[in-house]
């Protein structure tokens, strides 16, 4: 298991720098075709984790979806389901979740490709606080997250989804999180590359092994500590 990286690591940019803003691959979304994905791919170096377009008024975020549309959840349709190796599953709304103890972080935002926003603050519910309510069992290992855009999944060991910088973030920038980063809820995981802040989550369940997330079945780190991971383990386009 990989130590804590240190927090205050500088947080130049890493890899590959991608500018994509002037081409406007936002209002495509990314194209769930494989296809087109690997056009995309071609244009920004081949590195796909940042291929978008600079968001209308996103501070220098990039929206990013690998797939092509994604439905709408509104408070009143939200949920967010913990299973898995727990004593008690429980299916929480965004009423459930705002209810609980929110804590505040303020820390750089780093995407694989080099696009960094820093000082970002996010709020919400640590995970360890919905871990510690469901009852972790004996024998988990992992933690598997997945996603109301029924595509991208993610996971994190159980002590790296211990962590107190680990959110499940119902704020971001002091707002909301509106439907392009991922609201009503996503994660944030603040010491890893952004693509682990899995969007749109809608499902937590602990397991007894780490089952890699969708840019880690394409060979992205599963442990993708800000400035200690390439992003990838094997680098297709060297
Ligand atoms: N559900 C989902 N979550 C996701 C992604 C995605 O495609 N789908 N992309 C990841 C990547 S690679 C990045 S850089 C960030 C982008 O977040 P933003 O769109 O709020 O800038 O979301 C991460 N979480
Ligand atoms: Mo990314």
């Amino acid at each position: 298991m990989n130590a804590e990286p240190s927090e205050e690591r500088d947080g130049r940019p890493i890899g590959r720098r991608v500018f994509l803003g002037t081409l406007g691959l936002g209002a495509l979304g990314v194209a769930a075709a494989p296809v087109l994905q690997r056009g995309l791919e071609a244009v920004a170096g081949k590195d796909p984790t940042g291929l978008t377009g600079l968001l209308p008024n996103g501070g220098g975020f990039r929206y990013y979806s690998v797939a092509a549309s994604v439905p709408h959840r509104t408070a009143a349709d939200y949920r967010l389901k913990v299973d898995g190796l727990v004593d008690r599953p429980h299916t929480y709304t965004l009423a459930d979740l705002r209810a609980l103890p929110q804590t505040r972080l303020v820390r750089d935002v780093q995407c694989v490709t080099g696009w960094r926003v820093p000082g970002t603050p996010f709020e919400g519910v640590r995970l360890s606080r919905l871990l510690d309510l469901a009852g972790v069992g004996s024998s988990a290992r992992a933690v598997r997250f997945t996603c109301f855009d029924g595509t991208y999944s993610e996971s994190l060991t159980l002590a790296q989804a211990r962590r107190a910088d680990v959110l499940v973030a119902l704020r971001m920038q002091d707002k909301d999180i509106g439907h392009d980063h991922g609201g009503p809820v996503r994660l944030y995981v603040a010491p890893m590359y952004f693509y682990k802040s899995a969007k749109w989550l809608s499902g937590i369940t602990v397991t007894d092994r780490v089952e890699p997330g969708y840019w880690e079945h394409l060979g992205y780190d599963v442990d993708a500590w800000v400035g200690r991971s390439n992003g990838r383990t094997d680098d297709p386009t060297s």
